[in-house]
């Protein structure tokens, strides 16, 4: 372990990371996720880093098959990215039990190769929090020495779509017997799509899906000649047809295209994260007995976190006006 004095301090845990070490990686992550002061220390030493890798985004209805799928792309895609990370996203679950699990045993495969990292992102589904904490652990990823990020992500709703805007590729995934599964995937969702993938191909109703999906694009006004990929993953027909069709978008994407994947859409939109970032290093460090008192009411029920949220907001303003005053005297 190099260096990796204590769990505790950003500054080492750092330098493991970008010594590569899964296990600073895995920690790093988790201080991110959870938000602690150290987590913010890091996302905020690491902002830019995912610049250094290639993304790709994977989302469709669940049980599509976009685990299977990312795991039987994983090979292929080995001999052209070095080191791979995947990263589960589930916008739509707090804690997101099952998908988890079956996420891990479908890359099982995977998991011993130490040029393969695997993470499911327990997402707190806060507004604005799943794209920020993705972002952060992208940035970690390329910080790690990722030459790819593939990003899963679950649900087929507006966070959804958040998710998929800061990868540079992104991958819609369906399959025949999902039930509805086209009412699954909403507005939104297939206009960010750079490649469409009809999974499952082995089973019989895939043709009709995949007209299905053609008829879709026709009815929201896109080229209907745009392709959509048949692949199995049981069968393995397709693969990689997949594998070089995203590599290929890849190269095809320009360094300003890669660069904006890591922009937030408007100069607001970066106010707002900074804001967010600098409350939440305040509230987690600042001592403050109304903040204590906000945390406790919160605690037993006698806030919600909504009603916190906002007194909270009120405490960081009279904060902010007190260390402005102290500067001006
Ligand atoms: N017949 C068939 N089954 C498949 C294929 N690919 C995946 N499956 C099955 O579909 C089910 C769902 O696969 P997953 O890879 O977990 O799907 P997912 O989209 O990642 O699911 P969530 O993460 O839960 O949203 C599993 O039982 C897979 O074995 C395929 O090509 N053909
Ligand atoms: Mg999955």
């Amino acid at each position: 372990m190099t260096g990796l004095r204590s769990e505790r301090d950003a500054a080492s845990l750092l330098e493991a990371v970008r010594q590569r070490e899964p296990l600073a990686i895995a920690r790093a992550i988790t201080a991110i996720e959870n938000r602690t002061a150290i987590g913010t220390e890091l996302a905020v030493a690491v902002r830019g880093c995912g610049r250094a890798c290639r993304t790709v985004g994977v989302t469709g209805p669940p049980g599509a098959g976009k685990s299977s799928l990312i795991n039987a792309l994983m090979q292929d895609l080995l001999t052209r990215y070095a080191r791979i990370a995947v990263i589960t996203v589930d916008p739509s679950s707090p804690i997101s039990g099952g998908a988890v699990l079956g996420d891990r045993v479908r890359m099982a495969a995977h998991s011993a190769n130490p040029d393969v990292f695997i993470r499911s992102l327990a997402t707190r589904g806060h507004l604005g929090g799943v794209t920020r904490t993705t972002r952060s652990v992208l940035d970690l990823l390329g910080a790690g020495g990722m030459e790819l990020v593939i990003v899963e992500t679950v649900g087929t709703g507006q966070s959804e779509v958040e998710v998929a805007e800061l990868t540079e590729v992104k991958v819609v995934v369906c399959a025949p017997g999902l039930g509805d599964e086209m009412q699954a995937i909403k507005a939104g969702v297939l206009e960010i799509a750079d490649l469409l993938v009809v999974n499952k191909a082995d089973l019989p109703d895939a043709a009709r899906t995949s007209a299905h999906l053609k008829a879709m694009l026709h009815h929201r006004g896109h080229d209907e000649r745009r392709s959509i990929l048949s692949v199995s993953v049981v069968s393995n027909d397709g693969v990689r047809a997949l594998a070089d069709a995203i590599s290929g978008r890849l190269n095809d994407c320009s360094p300003q295209a890669q660069a904006a994947a890591f922009q937030p859409a408007s100069p607001r939109a970066m106010l707002a994260v900074d804001v967010a970032e600098a409350a939440a290093a305040l509230v987690l460090d600042a001592s403050d007995s109304r903040l204590d008192a906000i945390v406790e009411d919160v605690k037993h029920g006698n806030l919600s976190r909504h009603q916190g949220t906002r007194a909270a907001i009120s405490v960081l303003a009279e904060l902010a006006g007190d260390i402005q005053a102290r500067s001006r005297s």
